[in-house]
């Protein structure tokens, strides 16, 4: 008779186990950045600038010298000495840590102090004179690359012009042929918004570096500690083996938490260079003002149809606005991170897009924000376009989309653009979510309410995110290849340790990295601790983004624990005195298969391993494996969102909001779901935030992850927004009203029901009349 223990009882896969981090966080006794205070420690504050673009005259910093407690005041110039006053950032551009020639958009650090505490460094940074020479501002692609543009990187040896990049990707001449046959060519242009990552948590650092052991230790906010290591490896000129990034607790990341910031290198030049630990935490506003935000981005598409719905080819453009520096997080290969991943739900023969990066005078980023990669502005842009071409055609918004969803039967996938989707049942998760909505209901609701002045609006989105980068072929960043590690080790009474490369910041890695241990081997969760966040203990890994931990980090914490399992197999046939090939598994537990009675527990094989091996065996429980995916993995979304508009005043309330997710095997539902939830709430608080009720049923397990998981960690904020604005979209079908840029204020809605008119964001000015 099986003995095997009960997966879900000892929390392995499945089991919505509480956070074991919420012991502590709920307690107050999280270990965050600011909370970490070292002996003798001084504290750094950023002087920025007011100006977004002006040349820098002279910067005088003799009365903050003065100030009594100062113990340095950092400048561009002096930066320059030790070559750091430029550094290179994650897109093969460069960034200036402390501004010398001229500054580029208004927050940019120009000088830091250190003083003995935070107070007196902030008064030094008053006491700094900047004499600044204003320059034009360029505040959007259009105004980069117009007549004339004042050319913003003239720092550049080549940059005659603001233009970073051109780039395309699909089949251009294929695209035009199928556009010349299509009967109905629908044309949408939008602007997907600034948008800033807020995590609550600012960014920070502590950087010790003491003179005796030549040791840099760095506590700090981010979401990839080895990348870092690297970076300061390759950027200080410091021994890496000499160097610890700590990432202590995250209040939050977001994306925000991905880049190299001036803040980072400045405190860990002032340490070096006063031999005491050096503190910087970031206030909100500068968090705010300078740190990476995501999107900007102009879309213009135009999608080629034919009259029974068949949608034959897209074409899309693409201008998107970096800021003052190209340092947006992306893997090397691709200028404007996964935007291509664009239609990749729909099976569309061939497609292109051109696309075209230009800089401004704003804050550096483009990190995304809880997106893999610019897939947001894709799925965004995919599914405001397929509901246009929908109404364009006079077909149903969801039986258009049934009919040219990818089948599932079709999979591996390649999209128009190249990638190869895995796996999913769209179709199906369309159906569960029009019947939890109640669509045919509703949209009799509607008509009936249109009758008595009442706009109601059902909004469809779907999505397909790629996420998990790599695999290693295809994927990198400045040349390091994307994979992950794991390492774990079974301590002999049989707990075990389980440490990655990757960086929890509230997803709740050390809840389920246990679960997949408990999964593999029959250890209890409770009996597993998990740690990250440190380049002394932790294995390489890339860090947490794009939700590529457990597509990657978490396949190889399946994987050593199938290491370790191997080996155990070899310690119980000593303990069972069978051959290898007669052991048996079962969770927890090998026996003798012709004896299943005889049997020795994953417990009595981890204390054999240090005091009963066989000879010659190597002694101990320990292992590590390096994961490079074969893929991405491609979860899949529909979230359906009813809304109610007011016509007076063009306030709206979201009625309900329904999400399907199928992101493969759940490790843990619960935490599935609150990522679900929180990417579909993102900013508001609570009063703006609806009833949410989310769908399990679907789950295609993904074909090449050890455990069948995909990502989960962003889909909602990838597929969410589009849901609202079709919805309100829809609520305004008939008015000849085809777009409103985000974000949808009551003052736009009002605008576009009472003048019939599209409302566009483009900033810096719109009509007002
Ligand atoms: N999970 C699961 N079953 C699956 C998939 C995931 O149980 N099939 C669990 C995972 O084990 C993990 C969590 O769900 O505990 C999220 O996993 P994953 O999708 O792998 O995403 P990451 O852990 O890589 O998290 C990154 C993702 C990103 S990129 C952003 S941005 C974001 C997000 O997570 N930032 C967050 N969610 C966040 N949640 C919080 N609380 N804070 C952030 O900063
Ligand atoms: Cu794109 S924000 Mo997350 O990948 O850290």
């Amino acid at each position: 008779m099986s003995q095997a223990l009960d997966e879900i009882k000892i929390g392995g896969l499945g089991a919505s186990r509480k956070r074991v981090e919420d012991n502590r966080f709920i307690r107050g006794k999280g270990n965050y950045t600011d909370d970490i205070t070292l002996p003798g420690m001084l504290h750094m504050e950023i002087l920025r600038s007011p100006m977004a673009h002006a040349r820098i005259k002279s910067i005088d910093t003799s009365k903050a010298w003065d100030i009594p407690g100062v113990h340095l005041v950092l400048t561009g110039e002096m930066m320059a000495t030790r070559n750091l006053a430029w550094m290179p950032t994650l897109s093969y551009d460069t960034q200036a840590v402390l501004a010398t020639d001229k500054v580029r958009f208004q927050g940019q650090e120009v000088a830091c102090v250190i003083a003995d505490d935070p107070y007196i460094a902030k008064d030094a940074c008053e006491a700094i004179d900047v004499d600044y020479e204003p320059l034009p501002v360029i505040v959007n692609p259009e105004q980069a690359v117009a007549e004339g543009a004042p050319v913003i990187r003239d720092d550049k040896e080549n940059q005659r012009d603001n233009v970073i990049f051109d780039w395309e990707v699909g089949d251009g001449g294929g695209t035009h042929r199928a556009f010349e046959q299509a009967d109905v060519i629908s044309r949408l242009k939008l602007h997907y918004p600034r948008s800033h990552p807020s995590p609550i948590e600012c960014c920070g650092s502590i950087a010790d570096f003491n003179r005796a052991t030549s040791k840099l230790t760095v506590y700090m906010t981010t979401q990839a500690p080895h990348i870092i290591r690297a970076a300061v490896a390759l950027v200080a000129e410091l021994p890496e083996h000499m160097i610890r990034i700590i990432s202590p607790d995250i209040g939050g990341g977001f994306g925000n938490k991905v880049p190299v910031y001036p803040g980072y290198v400045c405190s860990i030049l002032a340490s070096i260079l006063l031999e005491r630990p050096v503190k910087w935490i970031e206030d909100k506003t500068g968090n705010l003002i300078s740190t990476g935000f995501a999107r900007d981005i102009y879309l213009d598409g135009q999608m080629a149809l034919r009259q029974d719905g068949k949608i034959l080819a897209v074409r899309m453009h693409c201008d998107s606005d970096h800021g003052a520096f190209f340092s947006d997080a992306q893997p090397s290969k691709f200028k404007i991170g996964l935007l291509h991943s664009a239609f990749a739900s729909y099976d569309i023969p061939v497609a292109h897009l051109t696309a075209r990066g230009t800089y401004s005078n704003k804050a550096p980023g483009g990190v995304a924000y809880r997106c893999s990669f610019r897939v947001t502005e894709a799925m965004f842009f995919q599914e405001r376009m397929v509901q246009a071409a929908a109404d364009d055609l006079g077909i149903d918004q969801a039986e258009f989309r049934r009919m040219n969803f990818v089948r599932d039967e079709a999979f591996p996938h390649r999209t128009p653009f190249g990638f190869l989707t895995d796996s999913g049942q769209y179709a199906k998760c369309l159906d569960v979510g029009l019947k939890a909505i109640g669509y045919e209901d509703f949209r009799r609701e509607q008509a009936e309410a249109r009758k008595r002045g009442r706009l109601l609006g059902l909004g469809i989105s779907t999505m397909t995110e790629p996420l998990g980068a790599g695999n290693s072929r295809e994927y990198d960043i400045l040349g390091i290849k994307m994979f992950d590690s794991a390492e774990l080790k079974v301590h002999m009474t049989g707990k075990a340790i389980v440490r990655t490369g990757a960086r929890t910041q509230g997803q709740g890695h050390e809840t389920t990295w246990a679960q997949i241990v408990s999964h593999e081997l029959g250890i209890p969760a409770e009996d597993v601790v998990v740690e990250e966040g440190d380049t002394d203990t932790a294995p390489f890994g890339m860090g947490t983004y794009a939700s590529r931990s457990t597509p990657v980090a978490g396949a190889a914490v399946a994987m050593v624990s199938r290491k370790i399992r191997a080996k155990a197999r070899k310690l119980a046939a000593h303990l069972l005195e069978v051959s290898e090939e007669d052991v048996e598994w079962e969770l927890g537990r090998f026996y003798v298969r012709s004896a299943p009675d005889r049997g020795v527990t994953i417990q009595e094989c981890a204390m054999a391993a240090y005091s009963n091996m066989p000879d010659g065996m190597e002694p101990g429980l320990e292992n590590t494996a390096f994961y490079d995916p074969p893929n991405l993995t491609w979860p899949f979304a529909v979230y359906i969102a009813t809304v109610e508009v007011d016509p007076e005043t063009g306030v709206w309330d979201v009625l309900k909001l329904v999400a399907v997710d199928d992101c493969g095997v759940r490790i843990n539902p619960m935490i599935v779901e609150g990522q679900i939830m929180g990417g579909l709430t993102v900013l508001p608080s609570a009063w703006e935030t609806p009833g949410f009720e989310l769908h399990s049923e679907v789950v295609t397990p993904c074909p090449h992850h050890p455990i069948g998981a995909k990502g989960i960690g962003e889909c909602a904020a990838v597929g969410g927004p589009a849901a609202y604005v079709n919805a309100v979209m829809d609520a305004l079908s008939g008015t000849g009203v085809r777009n409103i840029d985000m974000p949808l204020l009551p003052d736009r809605v009002w605008e576009a029901i009472t003048y019939r008119r599209d409302v566009s964001g483009v900033p810096p000015v719109r009509s007002d009349d």
